[in-house]
Order: C-alpha cells, then structure tokens, then sequence
C-alpha cells in the first residue's frame, strides 16, 4: 500500500503537468504553382511554421513576406518576409540559397491574424493566412455566469478542444508516461519489498 503511493506521488505531478503546458508543434505548408495547402495555418506562440517551395518551374521563385504598406516588397518598417524560396539549391556553389522558409513564432509580438503575400517572380501573388494566437492558459476565460474558481474539470474541456491538432501528441505523450509511472511504481514497489 504504502509502495502505490509513493509510486502515486511520482506519477501525478508528470499527469498534472500534462494539461498547463502547451507543447510546442511544427506546421508545413506546401508552396505550389497557384496555391498553398493549406492555404491558412493557425499558430500559437513557440510553434514553428515551414512553408516549402514545391513549384519546381524553371527559374521560378517565391517570397512570402508581410507587405503592410502594399507596395510590393517586403522591407517596410514592421514587414518581414522568407527571403527568395527556390525550387532546388545547389548548396556547394551557394550556401545562402533557401528552399524552405523555417519561421519560429518565438515572441508574443508576433501574436495577430495576418494575411501574407507569396510574391512569384513571375509577378503573380499568392494570399497567405497565417493566425497567431497568445498561449491558449493566457486566452482562456470561462463564459459570463460559469464559475471561475472550482471547475477545473470544465476548465480542462476547454483546452482539448482548442488544441485539438495536438490531441495526438498528447494521447502517445500520455501513454508514455503512463509507462513511466507504471515502470516507477514497480520500481519503488521492488525497493519497498526488498527493505
Ligand atoms: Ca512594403
């Protein structure tokens, strides 16, 4: 008895900590001819998004930036961009050349919805929606006339269905530690027999 629950002790603070953090995810985006897929990526700040350069035209290029003056070129103040994505690199005779755009939301300044522009050499433009939202525990605000303090239980609810893209990564983190837990209170159940 007194093994299960110690073995307990280990386990909950591993379970607990499951729910209050968001873990960081890494989204792709294709950049084809005419579109991207998908065409809007919602983010939260500390996820990574990669827009990848599958147009494989010859001499094509493309350059996904924030153009917030409209006029036509990336290098406003407040405005960023990809630099030049090409379809293939030849890394030995150009170490700069880029075929992806690897954009790390690492600031809270960062958080808003934004309508990018994919600007191909050809003088076409692609629209790109790209949503950045404040860590979901900053967001989250119980409905007017719900409780605010003990309803940690609808509390919960909430965050799985807003981070539903994770719910998978959560599920085999969940398994994982389970195990742990498991193999901690054979551990400790071991030592308790053997002292
Ligand atoms: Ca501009």
């Amino acid at each position: 008895m007194r093994a299960a629950i110690i073995a307990l002790l280990f386990v909950f603070p591993l379970l607990s900590g499951l729910g209050a953090a968001h873990e960081p995810d890494t989204f792709t985006v294709i950049v084809r001819e005419d579109t991207h897929t998908p065409q809007e990526v919602n983010l939260v700040v500390n996820d990574t998004v990669q827009y990848y350069n599958a147009d494989t035209r010859e001499n094509m290029t493309h350059e996904i930036g924030l153009d917030l003056n409209g006029d036509g070129d990336f290098n406003d103040t407040d405005e960023f961009s990809s630099g030049t994505l090409h379809s293939e690199c030849d890394w030995d005779n150009d170490s700069d050349c880029r075929v992806a755009w690897i954009f790390a939301i690492n600031t809270t300044a960062l958080v808003g919805n934004y309508i990018l522009s994919d600007l191909l050499s050809d003088g076409s433009e692609i629209e790109v929606r790209l949503n950045i939202a404040a860590d979901v525990h900053l967001e989250v605000a119980p409905p007017i006339g719900e409780c605010f303090g003990d309803c940690e239980e609808e509390e919960a609810e909430e965050e799985m269905k807003r981070s539903s893209q994770t719910d998978l990564q959560k599920g085999l983190m969940l398994a994982g530690m389970m195990m742990f837990g498991g193999a901690s209170a054979l551990f400790v159940a071991t030592l308790m027999q053997k002292s």
